[in-house]
């Protein structure tokens, strides 16, 4: 495990990625949820889905300047939109106006820059037809009856084979791939997601697909051998490096410039370049890493906010000396 994290530990520093359907709406990636929009309410996002203005060479010099290593974006989010081209879905980013794989691109892009590639990928998803409805799904009911009547024919063994045949796809059809980066925000059914993702399972395929690949530890893997390779706080600036059993752990602290992950417009709580700095030279004296999140625009740029952060850890980061 610390042979595999090596490359990672040492870079310290990485670019996170949510990009998808919320990004038209622009008020958070949890909106389907939030606002609990059905389906059909939310369908206008896909059929208006045109990033005309789409460069991700853009984004990875961007990246590249301000000091990242590595890139992580989401392949799917939780409203379960895929920007990649699957073969086991419809709801991907080459059938909206756009007609491309956007996940190809954006790999070729940064691996030209010398940026390692990382994936994420939800084992939640508001939009597959057998994907269970509970208590956190934008379908929420009110009684136990409701709910009996919304789950009636769905099979969520159905989307485990769904959720397991879409990552063999990620880490199959785009090279080598550095990191996975899996991610639930509610246990699963009854707090039993790894029963519901068939965890184990995933991570062995995912080991054996991608030898040396790393792994972050959102599975529900808790008490199992493999749980993952690095722990993932969020949203918070970590006291002390982060122990198990009495062991320091690899960590990696995802962090937004505002609150939100995907594109928020109107949101106005923006960190400062200084807070920026603040939080990454703290994190990297507790041992641990950055991943700094950009909600792009839904016309495929980065808002101009995030430039300018960007480029301010940039000069940063060339003032001292970090190629
Ligand atoms: C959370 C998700 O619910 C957020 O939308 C975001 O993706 C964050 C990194 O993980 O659990």
């Amino acid at each position: 495990k610390e042979k595999r994290l090596a490359w990672w530990t040492h870079d310290r520093f990485g670019m996170f990625i949510h990009w998808g359907l919320y990004a038209l709406p622009a008020r958070h990636e949890w909106v389907k949820n939030r606002e609990q929009l059905n389906d059909s309410a939310y369908q206008k996002y896909f059929e208006y889905f045109n990033p005309d203005l789409y460069d991700p060479k853009v984004w990875a010099k961007q990246a590249k300047a301000a000091g990242m290593k590595y890139a992580v974006i989401t392949t799917k989010h939780h409203e379960g939109f895929c920007l990649f081209d699957s073969k086991f879905t419809d709801y991907k980013a080459t059938n909206t106006p756009i007609k491309k794989d956007l996940i190809k691109e954006w790999v070729e892009a940064f691996r030209a820059e010398g940026i390692k590639i990382g994936f994420y990928y939800s084992l939640i998803d508001w939009h597959h037809p057998d994907f269970t409805v509970d208590r956190s799904h934008p379908q929420r009911a009110k009684t136990d009856g409701e709910y009996a009547a919304l789950n009636k024919g769905r099979d969520m063994s159905k989307y485990r084979t769904y959720l397991h045949n879409q990552v063999r796809e990620l880490l199959t059809n785009y090279g080598k791939i550095d990191i996975l980066w899996l991610d639930f925000s509610y246990p699963g059914k009854n707090g039993k997601g790894h029963e519901d993702w068939d965890s184990e399972k995933l991570i062995k395929m995912v080991r054996q697909l991608q030898p040396g690949i790393i792994v972050n530890d959102r599975l529900d893997l808790k008490e199992y051998e493999d749980g993952g390779d690095f722990v993932t706080p969020e949203q918070y600036k970590v006291a002390a490096w982060p122990t198990e059993n009495g062991k320091r752990v690899p960590w990696e602290t995802c962090q937004t410039f505002s609150g939100s992950w995907g594109y928020y417009r109107d949101e106005t709580s923006w960190k400062d370049v200084k807070q920026l700095l603040v939080l990454l030279i703290e994190s990297v004296s507790k041992g641990g890493n950055v991943l700094l999140n950009v909600g792009p625009t839904a016309r495929g740029k980065f808002d101009a906010r995030a430039q300018s952060a960007l480029k301010g850890m940039g000069e940063w980061m060339e003032f001292n000396s970090r190629a």
